[in-house]
């Protein structure tokens, strides 16, 4: 897909600021990352933060790793930033006094559990102490101004960080919208949530920018006169039945109702 987004192009164009870097729980410096795929590591479980896992690295992606749980299914993956608390070395737990646990939806039976850990150990590759980063400070105050741009992760396609503003403060919370997708995908989080990072992050840090959205701008495709959106299909259906549903009213009531807005997948 073709992808020339320039975020210094963008501000001029929008006039908008960045949000500065003091302002994230970043590390100034973006962390090398070692880690391999197929390697395996301690990680919470993220349905279940009280419950620690084997995870088994399925991608690398800048300073982040696509994990899976070991024993669960290939539905429930997610990523962590290389200085993520939530990760560290096989052998960690067991140095704690803890005990290792099947992730939430493990597919046998729970009695089948300490021969499945042994297994899935048994001759892996487990990621090197070293590779491990410890995970940066809170910044002492949320510092973050309505208007200011940034990358963040978009937590319902989490493999994704795109162009974003700051849409609210709230105490320790800040409101993501993500610049084109008319809300569908925002959401509140704290100001030192690991899933937000300064502009120019994904460049530094060797991973993808997504562009912004197109906003709903309607092109009209100049050879065959068809109107083509930008919208995905599932937007484009959600809003045809909203309309339906506001026309089927105003029939009803002779007033129409506002329509319902669907997020996209
Ligand atoms: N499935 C979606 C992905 C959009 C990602 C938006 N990120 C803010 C679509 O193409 O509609």
């Amino acid at each position: 897909a073709r992808n020339d987004f320039q975020w210094e192009t963008y501000l001029k164009e929008t006039g908008s600021l960045s949000a500065p870097v003091e302002c994230f729980r970043q590390v100034q410096v973006v962390c090398i990352n070692e880690f391999k795929v197929g390697m395996k590591l301690e990680a919470h479980d993220p349905r279940n933060m009280t419950s620690t896992c084997i995870a088994t690295i399925i991608g690398v992606t800048g300073a982040r790793l696509r994990l899976r749980l070991d024993g669960s299914d290939d539905k429930n993956d997610f990523w962590r930033l290389v200085d993520s608390a939530d990760i560290q070395p096989v052998g960690t737990c067991e140095q704690q006094g803890d005990l290792l646990q099947p992730p939430l939806g493990y597919k046998m039976s729970t009695l089948s559990w300490p021969m499945f850990l042994l297994r899935t150990l048994d001759g892996s590759e487990m990621a090197p102490a070293t590779f491990f980063k410890e995970e940066p400070p809170k910044p002492p105050l949320n510092n973050f101004k309505v208007g200011m741009k940034l990358e963040a992760v978009d937590k319902k396609n989490p493999d994704m960080i795109c162009p974003a503003t700051i849409g609210g403060v709230r105490g320790d919370e800040v409101h993501i919208t993500f610049d084109g997708w008319s809300g569908a995908f925002d959401y509140w989080c704290k100001y030192y949530c690991r899933d937000i990072f300064p502009v120019g992050w994904c460049r530094l840090a060797g991973d993808v920018l997504q562009p912004p959205g197109a906003n709903g701008k309607i092109i009209i495709t100049k050879n065959t006169g068809k109107r083509q959106s930008s919208l995905s299909k599932a937007t484009q259906q959600s809003m045809q039945s909203a309309k339906k549903t506001a026309t089927q009213q105003t029939r009803k009531s002779g007033r129409a109702k506002p329509p319902v807005r669907t997020p996209a997948p």
